[in-house]
C-alpha cells in the first residue's frame, strides 16, 4: 500500500480520515506533532497555515509514496496556490473531507485542487466512510518506478516524473 502524506488548515479532517481508513469510530485527538503510521503521516495543520513551519512539510513528505492536499468541503478559502504541485516530487493528490457538510461547496473545493495541480480529487465522509474505499483502493494500486535518470529528463520536459 503506498504511503499517503497529509497536509491541511487545521479542523479539515486529516487525523479523523486516518481514523477512518483504519475502520475506527472517529475520536478527536489534537494532532501535537507529525504521526507518522504505516499507510499515513498525519500533519499539524499549524504546519499548513504557517509559513516558518511549512519547511517541516516538505521534509516530511519525503517518506511517502503520495501527497495528499486535504480540505474540507466547507472551507471558506484555500491555503493552497495554483500549481502547488511543481514543488511535490511525488504524485499529488485532492481529498475533499466533510462532503456531508450543510455548507459544503464540493465543485468550488474541486476547482481548488485542480488549480494547485491535483491529478486525482477523491470525496469522503469520514463519520460515514463514503468514499474511503476508494481511496484505499487506489492506494493499493502499485506505484510506478522510474529511474533517476528517467525522473531527470521527464522533469526537464517541464512534465511530472511518473506521468
Ligand atoms: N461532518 C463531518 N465531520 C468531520 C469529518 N471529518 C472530520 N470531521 C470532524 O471535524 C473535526 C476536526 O477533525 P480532525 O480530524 O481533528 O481535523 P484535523 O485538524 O485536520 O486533523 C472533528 O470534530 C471531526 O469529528 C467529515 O467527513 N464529516
Ligand atoms: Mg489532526
Amino acid at each position: 500500500m503506498k504511503r499517503l502524506f497529509l497536509m491541511g488548515r487545521s479542523e479539515a479532517g486529516k487525523t479523523s480520515l486516518t481514523q477512518a481508513m483504519k475502520g475506527e469510530e472517529l475520536h478527536y485527538v489534537k494532532t501535537q506533532y507529525t504521526y507518522s503510521e504505516d499507510t499515513t503521516i498525519d500533519t499539524p495543520g499549524e504546519y499548513a497555515e504557517t509559513k516558518s513551519a511549512s519547511t517541516g512539510l516538505a521534509c516530511f513528505s519525503f517518506d511517502a509514496d503520495v501527497v495528499a492536499m486535504l480540505c474540507a468541503a466547507d472551507e471558506p478559502f484555500s491555503i493552497f496556490g495554483n500549481n502547488c504541485n511543481c514543488c511535490i516530487n511525488r504524485p499529488f493528490i485532492g481529498i475533499i473531507t466533510k462532503v456531508d457538510s450543510p455548507l459544503a461547496n464540493v465543485p468550488k473545493v474541486r476547482q481548488w485542487m485542480e488549480n494547485a495541480g491535483c491529478e486525482r480529487i477523491f470525496e469522503v465522509n469520514n463519520k460515514t466512510r463514503e468514499g474511503v474505499e476508494a481511496l484505499i483502493k487506489y492506494l493499493d494500486e502499485d506505484s510506478i518506478n522510474i529511474s533517476l535518470e528517467e525522473a531527470k529528463r521527464k522533469q526537464a520536459c517541464g512534465i511530472n516524473a511518473w506521468e
